[in-house]
C-alpha cells in the first residue's frame, strides 16, 4: 500500500540541487549574450532637459543606446496600471525610460546594450543627462501638506481616498463609556530577496518568436504584458521563470520596465540580451512597502469590549501606482484581525511621494494593520488595568460565529468573510507555550536581578488563497514518470515537494515518480502567480483535481482491460489492481499510459506489456473514441468563491539593557493555523523565515531618505537585515482548522510569520519600559531617547505610563520621530 504523503514532513526535494550549487538562476543563463545597463536618475524630482550619449559610443563593444525618443509603438507608452480601483482616482505610472520627468532617484533614463555588463556600465558612465531639478516630496507629512506636488495634476498628492463603514460609528462612539486615540507610525522597508530582478530574452528571427526568462512571480503576467507591449501574438512569446532566489512580493509587480526593454532590444538587435539587477538598483528602482501614519480612535466598555473603531491612515505609495491600492485596502480590512470591532469606519488616503514606488511586500499591508489593532488592544488593557490577553479574548469572534462576515469589501472585491478559525483555542495554546500566567513571577525575579523584561502579544487573521484561479496538468508518461505542471512560479517555498505530495496521494503513485514544473508558460498557459499565500490553496487544489481526472481515466482503461468495474480497482505505487486481491491481475500505470495512446512504440517495455491486453481493442472502432483523447493526462482548474482566512498569534519576551537600551529577544513563540498542513516541516520553515523578516521590520530595517529624496542606506553595508545572530529561536505550535472552502481544507502560510512581529515587539518593549511605543521600527538609541523623554515627563504633573486617551495626551506620542 502507498505511504500517504499529504501531511508528512517530507524532505524538500529541491534542496539537494539548490544546496549543492546546481540551481539555475537568471544570471546563470545567457552566457555570451549581450548585456544591458541603465543610466538612472540621481534626482528625486526633475525634468530631463537633455541626454548626451556621444561619448558612450566611444566604448568598444557598445551595441545600442536607447532613450525614450528611441522607443517605438506601445513600448513608448506609459506602463500599465495593473489593478485599477474606482477609489484610485489619480493613478500615475512611469514609462520604460523616463520621457521628460523623473519622479524618484533610480528611475531609468537611458538603456545601454553592450558586449558585456562591464562595457555597458562603462558606456553608461559616459552618458551626460542634464536635469532641471524640481521641489521634492519625501515622507507622508510633506505629502499630505500638499504644498509641493509630485505630479502637477494630482491635487494634494492624493492618488486614492477610500472610506468603508459598518454600523453607526458616530452613535456608537458617542455612547462608549471609554475612548482613546492613538497616533502611530510605521516606516518603509523592502523585500530584499537574495537574487534581484533579472530578464534574459532570446529572439528567434526565423520564427519571429521570443523566449523570455524572468526572475518573476508571474510568468503568465509577464508574457501577456510583453506580447502586448511588443505587439506580438501571444503564441509567439514564451516566458519561463528559472530558479528564483526569493521574491517576497516585489517580483509579482509586472511588467517592470526592464522586462519590456530587454526583449524589445533583443528583437531590435536580433541578438540575445540579458540584464540582472544589482543591489543598488534593487534599492532604488524596484519597490518598497509599509510606510503609514495611522490615527485610531476606539470606544469601549468597562470590560474592554470594542464598541466603536474609527481608523484613519495615510499611506505612502511612492512615485507611481502601477499596482493600484491593494496594500492600503488590505490594511483597512485586515486590521480587524480576530476581533469584532463594533461599529467600524476606516478611511485612508494614498499619497504620492518622490520615492521608490510601493507594491506588496510579504504581509502586504497586514503588518501595519495588525500593528494598529494590537497597539489599540494594549492601550485598552492599560487604560482599564486589565490583562492584555483577556482583553483580546473578550473581543474574539467565536468558532460558532463562523463563517463571519465583517460587512466590508476585501482586496479581491469580494466580502470580507472569515470561513473558519478557533481563536480562543489558539490563544490558549499561545499562553501555554509562552507561559503567560507565569510571566509576572519571571519579571519579579528579573527585576530583582536588575534586568528589564517585557512580554508582548499580537494576533492576526490573513486572507490567503485569493483567486481568481490556478490550474494543474498531470501527465503519465509510458515510462511511468508523472509530470505535473502548474502555472504559478516558485521562489523557495518548496512547491516541487508539496505539489508532488498531493499528486502522489491523489493518483496513487510513488512521490519519486512525480516531477513538478512551475512558472513555465510552455507547460501551463493559464495561471495567475505566486502572491497572497495562495500557492498551496490554489495550485494544491488544482493539481489534486487534475490528478483525479487522470486517475479516473486510468481506472476506466484498466477496468476495460481487466473486465471489472472501475469502482473495484485501486492504485498503489503506480500499480492498478482489484481491491481485496493483491495477488490477482494488475496493470502498471505506465502500461495504461501506452494503452491510452494508439501510437505504440514496440521498443517501449510498457508497450510490450500492453500487448497482453490487445484483445480489448476493437478494430471496427476509431483508434480514439469520439468522447476520448489520446494520452494518460488531464487538466483542471481550481477557482474559489472567496479567500480562505488563516490566523495566528505570536508572543515574545524581550529584554532591554537598563543602560544602553539594547534590545534582545529572549523568546519568540508562534501559534499558527493554516488549516490542514500539506507539509508541516515546510510550514514551520515558512513561519521561521517570516518571523526573521518581521524582526528585521521591527528592529532594524528602514529606508533612510533625506529631504532631497536620496536613499542614504542603499546597500547592505547600511541597510540592516538581521543575521542569524539576530533572529531568535522560534517556538512553534499549530492548530489545524480546515477550510470548508476547498477540497483539501488548506489555508495559506507563506506570509504568516511576518505579519504580527512589529506589533508583538512593540507590545513587549512597552511592557518592559512602561511607556507607549508608537513608532516602529525602533532602534536602541531611539528607545534610549524615549526613556529620557518619558523620565522627564514623569516628573511633571501630567505624567502618563500607558497609551494616551483623548483626555490624557502623552507627550511621547506627539507625532512621529
Ligand atoms: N503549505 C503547506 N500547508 C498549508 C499551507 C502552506 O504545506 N496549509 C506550504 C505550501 O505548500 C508552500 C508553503 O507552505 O510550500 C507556502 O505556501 P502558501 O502559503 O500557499 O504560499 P505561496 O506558496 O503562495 O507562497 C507565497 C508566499 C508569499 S505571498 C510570500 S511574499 C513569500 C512566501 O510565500 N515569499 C517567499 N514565502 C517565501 N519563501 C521563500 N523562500 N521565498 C519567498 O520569496
Amino acid at each position: 500500500m502507498s505511504t500517504r504523503q499529504f501531511g508528512e514532513k517530507v524532505q524538500r526535494r529541491e534542496d539537494p540541487r539548490l544546496l549543492t550549487g546546481n540551481g539555475r538562476y537568471l544570471d546563470d543563463l545567457g552566457r555570451g549574450s549581450l548585456e544591458a545597463a541603465f543610466v538612472r536618475s540621481p534626482h528625486a524630482h526633475a525634468r530631463v532637459v537633455d541626454v548626451d550619449i556621444d561619448d558612450a559610443w566611444e566604448v568598444d563593444g557598445v551595441e545600442a543606446i536607447y532613450t525614450w525618443e528611441d522607443l517605438d509603438g506601445r513600448v513608448a507608452e506609459p506602463l500599465p496600471v495593473l489593478i485599477p480601483h474606482p477609489a484610485l482616482t489619480h493613478p500615475r505610472v512611469g514609462y520604460c525610460l523616463a520621457k521628460d520627468e523623473v519622479n524618484h532617484v533610480g528611475e531609468a533614463v537611458v538603456m545601454v546594450v553592450a558586449r558585456n555588463r562591464y562595457l555597458a556600465e562603462d558606456a553608461a558612465a559616459r552618458i551626460r543627462v542634464r536635469y532641471e531639478t524640481l521641489p521634492v516630496v519625501v515622507g507622508i507629512e510633506k505629502a499630505r501638506d500638499g504644498g509641493v506636488l509630485v505630479h502637477d495634476d494630482v491635487p494634494d498628492n492624493v492618488s486614492a481616498h477610500l472610506l468603508q463603514e459598518v454600523g453607526d460609528l458616530e452613535a456608537a462612539m458617542a455612547a462608549a463609556p471609554h475612548r482613546l486615540t492613538l497616533e502611530l507610525e510605521i516606516e518603509r522597508s523592502a523585500c530584499m530577496p537574495m537574487e534581484g530582478k533579472g530578464v534574459y530574452a532570446r529572439w528567434d528571427a526565423d520564427d519571429q518568436s521570443l523566449r523570455l526568462y524572468s526572475s518573476t512571480q508571474t510568468t503568465t503576467g509577464v508574457r501577456a504584458a510583453v506580447a502586448a507591449k511588443l505587439g506580438m501574438p501571444l503564441a509567439k512569446v514564451e516566458c519561463v521563470a528559472p530558479d528564483v532566489g526569493g521574491g517576497f512580493g516585489v517580483k509579482i509587480m509586472h511588467p517592470w520596465p526592464e522586462e519590456v526593454l530587454v526583449p524589445w532590444a533583443a528583437r531590435n538587435l536580433g541578438r540575445d540580451v540579458k540584464w540582472t539587477e544589482d543591489r543598488r538598483e534593487h534599492f532604488t528602482s524596484s519597490a518598497h512597502e509599509r510606510s503609514q501614519l495611522q490615527e485610531v480612535t476606539v470606544g469601549f466598555d468597562d470590560d474592554g469590549r470594542l464598541l466603536a473603531l474609527d481608523v484613519r491612515f495615510w499611506h505612502d505609495n511612492g512615485a507611481y501606482t502601477p499596482y493600484g491600492i491593494i496594500v492600503p485596502i488590505i490594511t483597512a480590512t485586515q486590521l480587524l484581525g480576530p476581533y469584532k470591532p463594533g461599529a467600524y469606519r476606516v478611511e485612508f488616503w494614498s499619497l504620492y511621494t518622490n520615492t521608490v514606488l510601493v507594491t506588496p511586500y510579504r504581509g502586504a499591508g497586514r503588518p501595519q494593520g495588525c500593528y494598529a489593532m494590537e497597539r489599540t488592544m494594549d492601550a485598552i488593557a492599560a487604560e482599564l488595568g486589565l490583562d492584555r490577553a483577556e482583553v483580546r479574548s473578550r473581543n474574539f469572534i467565536q468558532p460558532d460565529e463562523m463563517p463571519y462576515d465583517h460587512g466590508l469589501m476585501f482586496q479581491d472585491g469580494r466580502p470580507l468573510r472569515y470561513d473558519s478559525g478557533d481563536f480562543p483555542a489558539s490563544l490558549a495554546k499561545l499562553k501555554a507555550l509562552v507561559g503567560w500566567d507565569d510571566f509576572a513571577a519571571y519579571r519579579r525575579d528579573a527585576e530583582a536581578a536588575g534586568r528589564k523584561v517585557g512580554l508582548g502579544i499580537g494576533c492576526y487573521v490573513e486572507g490567503t488563497g485569493v483567486g481568481p484561479y490556478e490550474g494543474g496538468h498531470v501527465h503519465v508518461e509510458t515510462s511511468g514518470r508523472v509530470n505535473v505542471a502548474t502555472g504559478l512560479t516558485t521562489q523557495g517555498q518548496g512547491h516541487q515537494t508539496i505539489l508532488a505530495q498531493i499528486v502522489a496521494d491523489e493518483l496513487g503513485v510513488r512521490i519519486e515518480d512525480v516531477h513538478v514544473t512551475t512558472g513555465d508558460t510552455r507547460r501551463m498557459a493559464y495561471a495567475v502567480g505566486t502572491f497572497a499565500s495562495r500557492g498551496a490553496v490554489m495550485s494544491g487544489n488544482a493539481v489534486a483535481l487534475a490528478a483525479k481526472v487522470v486517475r479516473t481515466k486510468a481506472l476506466r482503461i484498466a477496468a476495460d482491460a481487466l473486465e471489472v468495474s472501475p469502482d473495484d480497482l485501486r492504485i498503489d505505487d503506480g500499480v492498478i489492481s482489484v481491491k481485496g486481491t493483491p495477488d490477482g491481475p494488475h496493470i502498471d500505470l505506465s502500461t495504461v499510459a501506452v494503452m491510452s495512446n494508439p501510437l505504440r512504440y514496440a521498443f517501449d517495455a510498457s508497450a510490450q506489456a500492453a500487448t497482453q491486453f490487445a484483445g480489448t481493442f476493437d478494430p471496427d472502432k476509431p483508434p480514439v473514441a469520439d468522447d476520448d483523447e489520446p494520452g494518460l493526462e488531464g487538466q483542471d482548474f481550481y477557482s474559489p468563491t472567496q479567500a480562505t482566512f488563516a490566523n495566528g498569534m505570536h508572543a515574545a519576551i524581550v529584554e532591554t539593557d537598563p543602560v544602553t537600551a539594547e534590545i534582545r529577544i529572549l523568546r519568540y513563540c508562534v501559534v499558527h493555523d493554516c488549516g490542514v498542513m500539506v507539509n508541516p516541516m515546510i510550514v514551520e520553515g515558512q513561519v521561521h523565515g517570516g518571523v526573521a523578516q518581521g524582526v528585521g521590520g521591527a528592529l532594524y530595517e528602514r529606508m533612510a531618505y533625506d529631504e532631497s529624496g536620496q536613499l542614504l542606506n542603499a546597500s547592505f553595508m547600511d541597510f540592516l537585515i538581521p543575521y542569524a545572530s539576530e533572529v531568535p529561536h522560534i517556538e512553534t505550535d499549530h492548530l489545524e482548522t480546515p477550510s470548508p472552502l476547498n477540497p483539501l481544507g488548506i489555508k495559506g502560510a507563506g506570509e504568516a510569520g511576518t505579519i504580527p512581529v512589529t506589533a508583538v515587539i512593540a507590545s513587549a518593549l512597552e511592557d518592559a519600559e512602561g511607556f507607549p511605543i508608537r513608532s516602529m521600527p525602533i532602534s536602541p538609541s531611539e528607545l534610549w531617547t524615549l526613556r529620557r523623554q518619558h523620565a522627564a515627563s514623569a516628573t511633571g504633573p501630567s505624567s502618563a505610563t500607558g497609551p494616551s486617551s483623548t483626555s490624557d495626551p502623552d507627550p511621547a506620542q506627539e507625532g512621529p520621530r
